[in-house]
């Protein structure tokens, strides 16, 4: 049976909505950041650069305003298809929103990565605003303020992981939107379907748990999701480039599966709120990353919708 077609009520009076992306290099905090924003995990987050791969939306709707946030990969000099796969799917994104959050870590001083993210931000004309994150680890470096100044940007410092500063940020998108309708459900959190969260939570896993060119050789693809009486069963492939690799995540006696399985259960079971049984297979799909056969049938579409 499907689910029936949820009703989108009509908003009220003076109601704002739009599109927000999160842009920014790789691992500044905006998949945390949109995770702050919304108040819920969907969007996965780890330490490892590139994390993010899919463009992905999260809906925060408050009384005045709906704001469809889009987390997009870190913008980087790619090295191989998937690179400029996830590059040209986030300069899409800046082109189709109605407001940017540029998103730095105030950590570091301003490099050249943010300075190319800025020349995109200014070749797409579009409104943007800069949000110094990591200020839980640091006073933010003062370099941004001239950047902020030079282009007009109106500059907010937030920790998305502490929580500071989200409500400003809230606020600030907000006001920055066009009057206009939900585009979802009320209380609809994201447009990724379960499948699609519970392989990334799969990955973020491997992303912690490995290190070098492994979390970056793999990809996760569902390949059942079943419910029982007793629980959601999900069958699960886990694709490595080389056979070493698939060793490592296989550890010794299975243990380094055990424990990612085990991780990533937890974190499926808060996801459903059931009991999930996981089944994972270890794959080698060799030069998965540069083949456009492979990425499209791992979920990593060649032309940005
Ligand atoms: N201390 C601190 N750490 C943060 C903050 N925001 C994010 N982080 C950490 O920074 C790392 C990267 O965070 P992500 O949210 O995955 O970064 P990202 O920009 O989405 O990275 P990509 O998807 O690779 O582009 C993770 O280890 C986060 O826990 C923050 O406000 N304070
Ligand atoms: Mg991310």
């Amino acid at each position: 049976m499907t689910d029936p077609i949820p009703v989108i009520p009509a908003p009220p009076e003076n109601f704002r909505s739009g599109f927000v992306a999160l842009i920014g290099r790789p691992n500044v905090g905006k998949s945390t950041l949109l995770n702050a924003l919304v108040g819920q995990k969907i969007a996965i987050t780890s330490p490892v650069a590139q994390t993010t791969r899919n463009r992905l939306r999260g809906i925060l709707t408050l009384p005045t305003f709906q704001v469809i946030l889009v987390d997009t990969p870190g913008i980087h000099k790619p090295h191989h298809l998937l690179g400029e796969v996830l590059v040209k799917s986030a300069i899409a994104a800046m082109e189709s929103v109605d407001l940017v959050v540029f998103v730095v870590d105030g950590t570091e001083p301003l490099g050249r990565g943010d300075q190319f993210v800025a020349e995109l931000l200014t070749q797409a004309q579009v409104p943007t605003l800069i949000a110094v994150n990591k200020t839980d680890l640091h006073p933010p470096s003062d370099t941004y303020g001239a950047l902020a100044q030079a282009n007009h940007w109106p500059l907010l410092s937030c920790s998305a992981l502490a929580g500071t500063g989200v409500m400003e940020l809230q606020q600030v998108m907000g006001d920055r939107l066009p009057p206009g309708p939900y585009y979802y459900p009320p209380d609809l959190v994201t447009d990724q379907p379960e499948r699609f969260i519970m392989a990334e939570l799969i990955r973020e896993q491997i992303l912690h748990l490995t290190r070098e060119e492994v979390p970056h050789s793999v990809a996760v693809a569902i390949d059942l999701v079943e419910e029982t009486a007793k629980h959601t069963r999900v069958m699960a492939s886990i694709n490595v480039e080389r056979s070493s690799q698939k060793g490592i995540i296989i550890g010794k006696n299975g243990q380094m599966l055990k424990t990612i399985g085990t991780g990533a259960r937890e974190q499926m079971q808060k996801l459903i709120m059931g009991k999930v049984y996981l089944e994972l297979f270890v794959k080698v799909e060799p030069k998965w990353r540069s083949s456009p056969y492979l990425l499209n049938d791992l979920g990593y579409s060649l032309e940005p919708e």
